[in-house]
């Protein structure tokens, strides 16, 4: 997971974007190339060819992949808690601080850690708590009045075409997630298009250009060149084809490596000069394994791009699905979408309670 070699340099790669050029002459540039399906014009069915994805998807319903997927966060984190909790005795000083621990082992991070530990203390003494079985049930409910700010649905129903960018670092899984969100919003009869935005590798390309094609999905792409500029093309098409959301993907990119910030500024801005209300989402997609550090990379993106709205993938291999709390904590944003695995389904909105009752309950059956 992960690791991916960063990017070129932008000012060799992006020749295009210098804004003085205007992208709207790239838009009808030779080497532009698409893989337009008829279909994709109108709201679809489900796609007729599954990917390997879906053939190895088990079939669980949601809950049980939630549960599943959260499994590692929960050894980590709700076994222990329940560990502590279960074996009852009084409410002291010792059991908040292997509370603590907990807490911070999980990524739940310092601040998330002090908020619920005042909670639970409030608790505690307002309802006259004396057994620590009782606590579980207030960590629960603590949690829960964290996370659920984060729980803000995206609701693309207000533009369109409704742009969604995509961003974050190496490998984190923006071009999945793209895969994932085109299959969820079809599924709820949308028509969506694809922008090959990474155009830093060649390879990220094809990926969006052969899961397009496998999942009747249009895909704007151009050999080489400029992110903007097909992100620009892209937006222009979408409007031109009454398409209903559009989903740019960018290549990865490090919050220190300072030109490709500025490079994914000038994307934003593009976006702008092809649709003055868009992009209406930018999406940071965050891999779960990295731990504090995605709280890291949220201020750093939020501050050079600001970002509406977070995904966190790959919650299943990760024990560190508590960096949730820290981000509700530190900078709170959106969490539109959770992944819990490579398969399309195993992508849903991030619901507080769900997401919690998973930590908490036995692993599924
Ligand atoms: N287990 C698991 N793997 C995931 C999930 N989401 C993405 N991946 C995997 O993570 C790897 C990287 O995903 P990509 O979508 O290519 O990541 P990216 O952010 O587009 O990477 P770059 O374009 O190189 O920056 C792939 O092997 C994906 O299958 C998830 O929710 N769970
Ligand atoms: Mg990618």
């Amino acid at each position: 997971m992960g690791g991916k070699p960063a990017p070129a340099e932008p000012d060799s790669a992006t020749p295009q974007a210098d804004e003085a050029a205007p992208p709207v002459s790239v838009a009808h540039a030779p080497s532009v190339t698409e893989v337009t399906p008829a279909a994709t014009l109108k709201p679809m069915p489900a796609a007729p060819t599954p990917t390997p994805a879906q053939d190895d998807a088990p079939k669980l319903s949601w809950a049980q992949r939630l549960k599943q997927g959260l499994s590692r966060t929960r050894e980590q984190f709700g076994k222990q808690l329940t560990s502590l909790f279960s074996r009852g005795g009084k409410i002291d000083a010792d059991l908040y601080d292997e509370l603590e621990t907990i807490l911070l082992t999980a990524d739940v991070g310092v601040d998330a850690t002090q908020y619920l530990l005042d909670a639970l203390q409030a608790r505690v003494k307002k309802d006259r708590l004396t057994d620590a079985h009782e606590l579980q049930a207030a960590l629960h409910q603590a949690l829960c009045t964290l996370l659920e700010p984060l729980e803000q649905p995206l609701d693309v129903s207000t533009h369109k075409p409704y742009v969604i960018m995509m961003t974050g670092v190496n490998g984190a899984g923006k071009t999945t997630t793209i895969g994932k969100l085109a299959k969820y919003y079809q599924s709820q009869g949308k028509s969506v298009l694809l922008a090959a935005g990474d155009t830093f590798r060649a390879a990220a390309r094809e990926q969006l250009m052969v899961w397009g094609e496998r999942n009747n999905v249009a895909v704007i792409a151009q050999d080489g060149g400029d992110s903007a500029a097909v992100i620009f093309d892209a937006i222009a098409a979408a409007k031109a084809r009454g398409i209903d959301i559009v989903l740019a993907d960018t290549a990865g990119r490090l919050p220190t490596q300072l030109n490709l910030m500025e490079e994914i500024r000038k994307v934003k801005r593009v976006i702008q000069k092809a649709e003055a209300s868009a992009p209406h989402e930018v999406l940071l997609v965050l891999d779960a394994n990295t731990g504090q550090n995605a709280v890291t990379q949220v201020k750093a993106f939020d501050d050079a791009l600001g970002v509406t709205g977070l995904v966190l993938t790959k919650l299943d291999g990760s024990a560190k699905g508590g960096v949730i709390a820290a981000i509700a904590k530190t900078r709170p944003h959106p969490i539109r979408f959770i992944g819990v695995g490579e398969s399309l389904a195993d992508l849903r909105p991030f619901i507080a309670r769900e997401f919690v009752d998973a930590l908490f309950e036995a692993p599924a059956t």
